[in-house]
């Protein structure tokens, strides 16, 4: 059967039960909010609710002219379809389309995730323990890849802090590295050459403290497919979309920036931080427009991929065009 988006229209809060989706109050306001008091919810809204930024969809939903979405800029959701069979997973295929198919047959069980380096309570995660001792949440983002286009996903995950305040990072822990699985005969993408496999990703320590950072196990109230990054991968949505490694088995505390796969193949067009930046182009191309999928023509890509007010001020002084 396949997952209808979830909308206020057609669910309300009461209508959704347990089975169907773990609801947390983030997502509760969420629906809340589309539910007609979006005005009065950004009044009021908790530190960590992203605030509506007003773009004229924002403001034609507040207004009430268009049917309410749910994203916090009033964005609809991308079909699960489409979230499912346009995929990057280099292990796979090149070919977005062809990744579902090949990674259909992916073994994601047992699965084990190891925690360790500059931390006080090393410690490895079965993939039950994720879901276990870590309460599920969903969090809708918007996915804006280097290559742009875009995407809004209703994750399911917890954030990556909670799991990092449980191993007690050391003082001298100032980098988060993660780790993609390294098997090569269920991964034919790593058999060949000209990537440094395994795929590996970074976070400066103060970025994978942000509550915006989680581990995803699931979406559309689902657990994660194969091509999705099953079953555990991260999601950092005001950065581009190579940051948010998928089907992580180490993560790792540091005391200097990792290496990162795509700023190892081609340094001068990915950086370490690759915030979502419509003013710094990629060198062979634009940033500052962007295709969502299932729309025609290109919207402005925003700062921080819309996420400034809760993600600016780790960058306060840096000059962005230089840590891009
Ligand atoms: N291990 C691994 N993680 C990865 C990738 C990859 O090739 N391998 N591709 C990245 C890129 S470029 C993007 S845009 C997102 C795509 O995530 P999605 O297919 O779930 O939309 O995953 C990221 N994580
Ligand atoms: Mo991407």
């Amino acid at each position: 059967m396949k997952p209808q988006p979830i909308q206020s229209k057609a669910v309300s809060p009461s209508e959704i039960t347990p089975e169907h989706l773990y609801l947390s109050r983030r997502r509760f306001m969420q629906l809340a909010a589309t539910a007609g008091i979006s005005a009065a919810l950004a009044a009021c809204s908790p530190a960590n609710q992203p605030a509506p930024v007003p773009t004229a969809q924002a403001s034609r939903a507040a207004s009430g002219s268009a049917p309410s979405e749910p994203d916090d800029l009033a964005d609809e959701l991308t079909p699960f379809e489409s979230i499912t069979n346009y995929n990057n997973f280099y292990e796979f295929s090149l070919d977005k389309a062809a990744v579902a198919a090949r990674s259909k047959d992916f073994r994601t069980s047992p699965w084990e995730v190891e925690v360790y380096g500059l931390v006080n309570k090393p410690r490895t995660f079965g993939y039950e323990d994720l879901k276990g001792v870590f309460d599920q949440e969903e969090r809708i983002y918007r996915l804006r890849c280097v290559e742009g286009w875009s995407m809004v996903i209703p994750w399911v995950g917890f954030p990556l802090a909670k799991l990092l305040q449980v191993v007690e990072p050391t003082a001298d822990a100032q980098f988060v590295r993660f780790e993609t699985l390294y098997d090569p005969d269920q991964m034919p993408g790593q058999q060949r050459g000209g990537f440094p496999w395994p795929y590996q990703e970074g976070l400066r320590i103060d970025e994978a403290m942000n509550d915006l950072a989680i581990l995803a196990t699931g979406l559309y109230g689902k657990d994660l497919l194969p091509q999705n990054g099953a079953p555990v991968r991260l999601v950092v949505p005001w950065k581009y979309g190579f940051k948010s490694i998928k089907s992580i088995v180490k993560i790792e505390l540091v005391e200097t920036a990792p290496e990162t796969l795509w700023s190892s193949v081609a340094p001068h067009e990915y950086g370490f931080f690759a915030n979502v930046n419509p003013d710094v182009p990629h060198p062979r191309w634009s940033q500052s427009s962007e295709r969502r999928i299932g729309e025609s023509g290109r919207r402005p890509t925003l700062l921080f991929n819309g996420y400034a007010e809760q993600v600016a001020h780790l960058y306060q002084g840096m000059d962005l065009s230089r840590y891009y």
